[in-house]
């Protein structure tokens, strides 16, 4: 059965950590029907959706991504680099525990799942503000019993490596070449994303479709045209909190 661990939206979204953008409002009735949508596509895809509570002092916990990376021999409970964000970690080990032995990143280590990039057995990392050397190593001693390389990855201009990159398929990535370098990725195809939109290259991979915001159609007509079943979803709101598709789901066989 395939999972979707999904967290319900904080009533203090609005206190969200933010690296790249200016805060906006962000009206909350809208962001919590867009992220209903979107578990509603992660259904469509095959999804058991699991939702988690929200709390009130985690604005951010809705972005459930970067709190754990989850292989299928075991879930990575992250150490999140921003500090308001420590406390989103315990629900989530405690929930993944139903379905996977669980590790933990330690301390001085910091690391948001955003920053994991797992394409077949190579694990590529960024290197970013919330993602440190310390949590590079030690996610490679928890991963090398089963057999995944751990990949450091630099990125610039965005918060997390899959704000720049993310699969499309085995062997395809949807990619901003602005923020990180295509070579890393070799063999690896990729598909960029149109210049206009360099927000555009986080996309969810779910069975065999695709599951993609509704604010890069140029981007996803490049996807479609590679012969992809996209999904649009309207994620307007979450967006100002720097969100993403990836971010508001851990997918997952169970
Ligand atoms: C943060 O800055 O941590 C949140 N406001 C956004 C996190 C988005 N996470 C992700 O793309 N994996």
């Amino acid at each position: 059965m395939r999972m979707a661990l999904t967290r319900e939206i904080s009533p203090a979204l609005a206190r969200c950590e933010l690296t790249h953008l200016e805060r906006e409002p962000i009206d909350l009735a809208i962001a919590r029907r867009q992220h209903d949508a979107y578990e509603r596509q992660l259904t469509i895809a095959g999804c058991s959706v699991v939702r988690l509570a929200a709390e009130d002092d985690m604005p951010d916990s809705v972005f459930i991504e970067d709190t754990a990376v989850v292989f299928d021999e075991v879930a990575v409970i992250t150490r999140p680099g921003a500090v308001s964000r420590r406390g989103e970690t315990a629900a989530v080990a405690e929930a993944m525990a139903v379905y996977r032995p669980v590790v933990q990143i330690e301390a001085p280590a910091t690391i948001d799942g955003g920053d994991v990039l797992t394409v077949g057995r190579r694990v590529f990392v960024g290197e970013s503000t919330r993602t440190n050397a310390a949590a590079i190593s030690q996610l490679a001693r928890h991963l090398a019993p089963s057999g995944y390389t751990v990949h450091l990855v630099s990125v610039r201009g965005c918060l997390h490596l899959k704000s720049a990159v993310t699969a499309v398929s085995d062997d395809t990535l949807l990619i901003n070449p602005e923020w990180v370098e295509a070579e890393r990725f070799r063999p690896l195809r990729v598909i960029e994303v149109h210049p206009a939109e360099p927000f555009g290259a986080n996309v969810v991979r779910v069975g065999i479709g695709l599951v993609y915001p509704t604010a890069f159609p140029r981007t996803c007509a490049r996807l479609e045209g590679h012969g992809f079943s996209v999904a649009q979803v309207d994620v307007s709101e979450i967006a100002k909190a720097e969100g993403a598709v990836t971010c508001c789901s851990l997918i997952f066989e169970a």
